[in-house]
């Protein structure tokens, strides 16, 4: 149980080939991310962004207070808990679409799995907070785990790998092992990259193109490409809002390369890719994920 069975079992959306692609619709209830920084901090502006995408054809709705932007600081835990419980609440009243919380902080975690989130999506892969496995341990939410070379504040400094894959993988088998001896069981874990939080154009091109790799590990990949700098490197378009192409054609291929969840900020131009994907995937196709 990774927390993405428990509302909504298929609801007969696209697939690739037998495995249907999860769209996470963004959500930053904070005044500074890299690409929608100040747009939702009003409670009701993000309540009514996360309804629109929910309608959008949204699996799971991402809510974080914190940007992890590069060069970022830390928001406390009661300042993150201010922002997202009040929209996590009157979003839940509204919705059964499963909530996902974007923090590395026990204390914001267990608020949130208090009023209804469904699964935590820590960057740090619970190696910020001490308390995080315990609160995971007790709750029977999805976890997604997501790799990341150093901190927000210095992760884009000197990012640098034996091999890029081969060290992600060995970090998420250590992380893995770290939260079943915790208590979390290994089926509630989803792994996650973490494109663009230290590591170079290269570093991300390469984890995509090998992608399949991940499988390995036989949990479910999450990636964020969406409207990256990377993407800002490879066409030279400096508005993350105006990456939207770029970041469809890099999802769509994550996806056609095992992604399970792709965290996206435009879920219908993503929905919409995923219908002709599907539509153009013969039937049958053999399913190469385990
Ligand atoms: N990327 C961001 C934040 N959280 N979580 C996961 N699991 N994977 C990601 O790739 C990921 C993430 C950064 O994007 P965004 O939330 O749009 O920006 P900001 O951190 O500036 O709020």
């Amino acid at each position: 149980m990774t927390g993405c069975e428990s509302h909504k079992p298929g609801t007969g959306g696209p697939q690739l080939s037998r495995r249907r692609v999860r769209l996470m619709g963004v959500l930053n209830i904070t005044p500074d991310s890299f690409s929608d920084g100040g747009r939702f901090l009003d409670p009701e502006a993000a309540v009514g962004r996360a309804l629109e995408m929910a309608a959008q054809g949204a699996d799971i709705i991402d809510m974080g207070a914190e940007s992890t932007r590069p060069g970022s600081t830390r928001v406390p835990p009661a300042e993150q808990l201010r922002r997202l419980l009040p929209v996590l609440k009157a979003f839940r009243e509204r919705s059964t679409l499963l909530v996902s919380i974007d923090t590395q902080a026990a204390r914001v975690a267990e608020a949130c799995l208090g009023a209804g989130a469904d699964i935590i999506n820590d960057i740090s892969a619970l190696r910020h907070d001490r308390r995080m496995a315990a609160v995971l341990a007790r709750a029977r939410c999805g976890v997604i785990l997501m790799h990341m070379q150093g901190t927000p504040r210095t992760m884009q400094d000197a990012p640098r790998y034996d091999d890029v894959v081969a060290n992600i993988l060995a970090f998420f088998r250590r992380r893995i092992a770290a939260c079943e001896r915790a208590g979390i069981s290994a089926r509630r874990l989803m792994v996650d990259p973490g494109i663009g939080f230290g590591k170079t154009l290269q570093h991300n091109l390469a984890i995509l193109r090998r992608l399949r790799e991940f499988a390995a590990l036989r949990r479910p990949i999450v990636v964020g490409v969406s409207r990256k700098n990377f993407l800002g490197l490879l066409t030279g378009e400096p508005v993350p809002e105006r990456r939207v192409a770029a970041s469809v054609t890099a999802g769509l291929l994550a996806a056609q390369n095992g992604a399970t969840i792709l965290r996206v900020h435009d879920i219908a131009e993503h929905r919409a890719a995923l219908r002709v994907i599907e539509a153009l995937t013969p039937a049958g196709a053999k399913e190469t994920q385990p």
